[in-house]
């Protein structure tokens, strides 16, 4: 069957476009002991009581997963680097793992797969959660210091960087809903300051990278969900969600952009210049809708209570709260929400836990077609990254929720693909490379790039 350019069913992505999958350091490496993510599952705070243990074994063999990755016919890989092995204590730095990193990224390029590092995906070593981690203003050298030598060791291999990874989910989950680590509950004017923290890393990281790289795409990855009322009647249900959408969607993105401070240190005075516009692109992380409603009940998350109505798509539960309403649409939201950027934007995580994978191939499907439009309106969408290639470790959700498109046993470390991962090489072949705005470039089948 033609699948050229004008084949009705072809769908045009612009040239160059990454399509990857997209990992983080803890959830695949295995066996990391030095950060503040082990201590908490040997403080038995995983709701699953599970153990990271081996993960998927990327420390000793990322290779296998890259010859996986490489099987479905994308072109870019996302993975971070683990701070607590390449500065296990304080100013004390391991070259070997710096060596296992760039051996990580040889074999990425030997495959055609283009990396894209995140230097802080949720960890902290050890000793830098002891002094306090984003909620003192020391973190700020101390990341710019760590990022100085991951770039000098690593900078050849990669161009596309992400300062953090979900700033707006570690904060809230750290410091609101005490579900990660340090486990804090509505800690509101220090969630505000570690944000700002977190803002003025980034921007150090920023500038630090453009020195040693100045062509170097430097962003970050921002979470974002769609929040509704649950009842639209109610005016505590509306005032509860435009509050929940501004704090949680906008507060780090905003500080990037304007150089505003986060609230309410904005109304204290406090302002970030330094911070505006340090971004080359905008990553976005979407993958779910939620109904937003005040309710006595939800004590645990300051009485926001958060649900899915029950005729909704919805991938595997959370063990105590539900993950989220699977809304392929709601990418929309989040591409316009970033388009005041006026940068390129990344798709860097989107996908459900689906251990059946009854939803994943339509999720992948809708999300192809979300793309698809919003490239024909004018978005200026770089790249789109699953989460993830093999099921891994979910933080406080441990292997309860499976998002791989290749199942994976973490006993055996066996490996078995989905559906879905079939479906999701068979879209990415099917699209077509489209004439680049303002390039003089053939119109040529994906196949042929
Ligand atoms: O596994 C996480 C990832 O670490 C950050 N973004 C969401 C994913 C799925 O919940």
């Amino acid at each position: 069957m033609d699948k050229g350019p004008t084949d009705k069913h072809s769908r045009e992505f612009p040239a160059g476009f990454a399509w990857g999958v997209s990992t983080s350091s803890h959830q695949v490496e295995g066996n990391n002991s030095n950060n503040q993510w082990s201590a908490w599952e040997k403080a038995g705070r995983i709701k699953s009581r599970d153990q990271v243990g081996l993960a998927c074994d990327w420390w000793t063999n990322a290779e296998q997963d890259f010859d996986l990755a490489k099987t479905l016919g994308i072109n870019a890989l996302r993975l971070s680097v683990e701070w607590s092995r390449i500065e296990p204590s304080e100013n004390i730095w391991d070259n070997e793992a710096l060596q296992r990193y760039r051996a990580m990224l040889v074999a990425l390029h030997a495959r055609g797969l283009r990396p894209f590092v995140t230097l802080h995906h949720f960890t902290n070593p050890l000793w830098f959660e002891a002094k306090g981690a984003f909620a003192s203003p020391e973190s700020v050298p101390l990341f710019e210091r760590f990022t100085r030598r991951v770039v000098e060791a690593l900078g050849d291999l990669c161009c596309d960087w992400s300062t953090f990874n979900e700033p707006n989910v570690y904060v809230s989950l750290g410091y609101f809903l005490g579900e990660f680590p340090p486990g804090k509950k509505g800690r509101f004017i220090q969630a505000a300051r570690v944000t700002e923290n977190l803002c003025r890393a980034h921007a150090a990281a920023y500038r630090a990278i453009h020195e040693f790289q100045p062509n170097a795409q430097v962003g970050w990855a921002q979470h974002y969900v769609v929040f509704k009322p649950r009842n639209k009647e109610s005016a505590i249900d509306r005032w509860m969600t435009r509050f929940i959408d501004r704090r949680f969607n906008d507060n780090f993105a905003d500080c990037i952009r304007t150089g505003r401070a986060p609230f309410p240190l904005d109304l204290l005075g406090h302002s970030l210049p330094e911070v505006k516009d340090t971004c080359d692109y905008v990553g976005i992380n979407y993958y779910i809708r939620l109904r937003v409603g005040f309710s006595l009940r939800a004590r645990k998350t300051m009485y926001f209570e958060f649900t899915v109505p029950p005729h909704k798509p919805q991938g595997d539960p959370g063990i105590e709260i539900p993950y989220g309403e699977a809304f392929p649409k709601g990418l929309r939201h989040a591409v316009r929400r970033f388009l005041p950027f006026n940068k390129p934007l990344y798709i860097l995580e989107n996908g459900v836990p689906d251990r059946a994978d009854r939803l994943r191939p339509w999720l992948l499907e809708s999300t192809f077609q979300q793309m698809h439009r919003l490239l024909s309106e004018g978005a200026d969408l770089r790249g789109y990254f699953h989460w993830t290639l093999a099921d891994n470790f979910e933080w406080n959700e441990g292997w309860h929720l499976r998002f791989g498109l290749f199942e994976l046993d973490p006993e055996t470390q066996t490996r078995r693909p989905r559906p879905s991962a079939d479906v999701y090489a068979r879209l990415i072949r099917e699209t077509t490379v489209a004439v680049a705005l303002n390039q003089d470039l053939p119109l040529v089948h994906a196949e042929e790039r």
